[in-house]
């Protein structure tokens, strides 16, 4: 039931892409399966294997209802093969071969981009899971650790999805990038995850949800590009992956939002409204907002490293092709193959950035980039609205995207957060003033204390609105077994 919106469940792999009917990539699926469950029991979530989670699992595709909450050992947890249902007549939505139908394999010319493209968005998933490995130990909440593996059983899923295109449309190639997914390790010197930002650690809770308000909003971007793909199969497994992106950015962003009311109420409470009296507001055993601020800097800047480069032959080749679109690419109004258009590109020239225009097919990891900046900022204005009602003189803003940068234009310079140029000796003397210091990170440390008592939370973060499938308080999201 190649199209059907129901899953089989009866076989090892839950899928809705009739694997039932399809021995090859069935049997290249259950090999690889005993090295997938070795690697998630050694480089998953750690010392919460045996625990029962209360984690949504899908079961089906459709628009309406597909999840499903229970208590699963992850280990246990369904990992399968979902597939947005398929288009009919649907057509390679842009590029040179705009208007032919969609590819149903892999058209031959573009195999090794596309093998790329599957493999490096493949390589992020595993890779999240690692960075996050060790964050069960302290996590705030037992809501708050539940919803961290729920993060992480989906990344889990996502690495499966690029793994059924790579198995089913690349053969033996495809199964060797399939081993090789999970042998490459988070940070790991000789063999790293391919992206920088997922080779960074993830120490803490604070970094975790700057993580997922962040960089799985990068993930997000991404897999919309993706999921306007001409390789029909790309596009449908994309779309249905975005469906669970959405939580992991509900989990940053509110998580976040939790921290900064948590240091308001605190702030408030004890009479101190100066945001910049750190000593104070650590004190209380709150995390101040300058290093709140400090952190956001740090990872909207990794992220916006995984754009690439500003200028990009790749990007404009990945287009041309018709395997990578543009954010809502069904959205836009203009000829969908931009031969002739020129996008703005911000560049550094004699000392100052400036806004050149480029030819668009050029400027696509930009162009993807700016809708990024414009959707995170939403979430800040989120934030901030929090602030704006505890009366608190303190804003979150997103640096300037030259600040802090290691791929693209900005690589090669040093700048603030609002885009002033610095030397090599006034970048020394201020980074700290803009990126977290060893104290600062000593200081975060030292508030990651589990908290694991029913309904309780750590001190340094507010409880949610609402518990999870509308779960009272108290629910208990986790059992734990020692
Ligand atoms: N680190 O033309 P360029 C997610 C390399 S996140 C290291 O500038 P291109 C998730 C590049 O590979 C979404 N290397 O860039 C989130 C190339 O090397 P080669 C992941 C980098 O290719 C949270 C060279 O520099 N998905 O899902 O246009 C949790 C020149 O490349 C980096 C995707 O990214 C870097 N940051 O764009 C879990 C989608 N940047 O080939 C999951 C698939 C560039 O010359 N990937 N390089 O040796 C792509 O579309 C593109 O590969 C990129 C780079 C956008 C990443
Ligand atoms: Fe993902
Ligand atoms: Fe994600």
């Amino acid at each position: 039931m190649p199209d059907g919106t129901q899953i089989d469940y009866n076989g090892l792999i839950p899928n809705n892409v009739g694997l039932a009917d399809d021995q090859r990539v069935r049997r290249a699926l259950e090999t690889w399966h005993p090295g997938y469950i070795d690697w998630w029991k050694q480089m998953g979530p750690e010392g919460f294997q045996d625990c029962p989670v209360y984690l949504r699992t899908a079961v089906g595709v459709g628009a309406e209802g597909w999840a499903k909450f229970d208590f699963v050992r992850m280990p246990d947890y369904r990992w399968g093969v979902l597939l947005a249902p398929q288009v009919e007549g649907r057509t390679i939505p842009f590029g040179a071969h705009k208007g032919e139908p969609a590819w149903q394999e892999v058209p031959g010319e573009y195999r090794a981009m596309l093998r790329r493209l599957l493999v490096i968005q493949g390589d992020t998933e595993p890779a999240s899971v690692e960075q996050q490995r060790h964050l069960g130990a302290t996590a705030p909440s037992l809501y708050d650790m539940r919803n961290l593996f729920q993060v992480n059983v989906e990344e889990g899923r996502h690495l499966w999805a690029m793994v059924y295109l790579l198995q089913k449309y690349f053969g033996r190639d495809g199964r060797e990038e399939a081993e090789e997914l999970l042998r490459r390790r988070s940070g790991d010197q000789d063999s790293p995850r391919m992206l920088g930002a997922f080779n960074e650690r993830t120490p803490d809770w604070l970094s975790f949800f700057m993580f997922t308000f962040f960089t799985d909003r990068d993930g997000k971007m991404q897999l919309a590009a993706l999921a306007q793909s001409g390789f029909d199969p790309l596009s449908r497994t994309c779309r249905f992956m975005l469906t669970e992106e959405a939580h992991h950015m509900f989990v940053g962003e509110t998580g976040v939002q939790r921290v900064i009311q948590r240091t308001c109420d605190a702030m408030k409470a004890a009479g101190i409204s100066d945001p910049y009296d750190i000593g104070k507001v650590r004190a209380l055993g709150v995390i101040d907002l300058p290093t709140i601020q400090k952190k956001a800097n740090l990872h909207f800047a990794l992220t916006l490293d995984l754009f690439g480069s500003e200028i990009s032959t790749n990007a404009a080749n990945a287009f041309n092709a018709g395997l990578k679109g543009r954010y809502r690419e069904d959205k836009l109004t203009d000829d969908h193959q931009l031969l002739h258009d020129t996008y703005p590109v911000l560049r550094p020239r004699d000392g100052a950035i400036i806004r050149e225009d480029v030819p668009a097919l050029s400027a696509l990891n930009m162009r993807l980039r700016d809708d990024y900046v414009e959707d995170t900022q939403a979430g800040i204005n989120r934030w901030n609205r929090v602030l704006e009602r505890s009366g608190i003189e303190f804003r979150i803003t997103l640096p300037h995207v030259a600040f802090n940068r290691r791929i693209g234009e900005f690589s090669r310079l040093h700048a603030d957060t609002s885009g002033r140029i610095l030397s090599d000796a006034e970048w020394s003397a201020r980074r700290l003033e803009m990126l977290p210091s060893d104290d600062d990170n000593r200081f975060i440390a030292s508030l990651m204390r589990p908290s694991v008592a029913k309904g309780v939370y750590a001190n340094w973060i507010a409880p949610p609105r609402h518990g999870i499938d509308n779960k009272p308080g108290d629910f208990e999201y986790v059992h734990i077994v020692r």
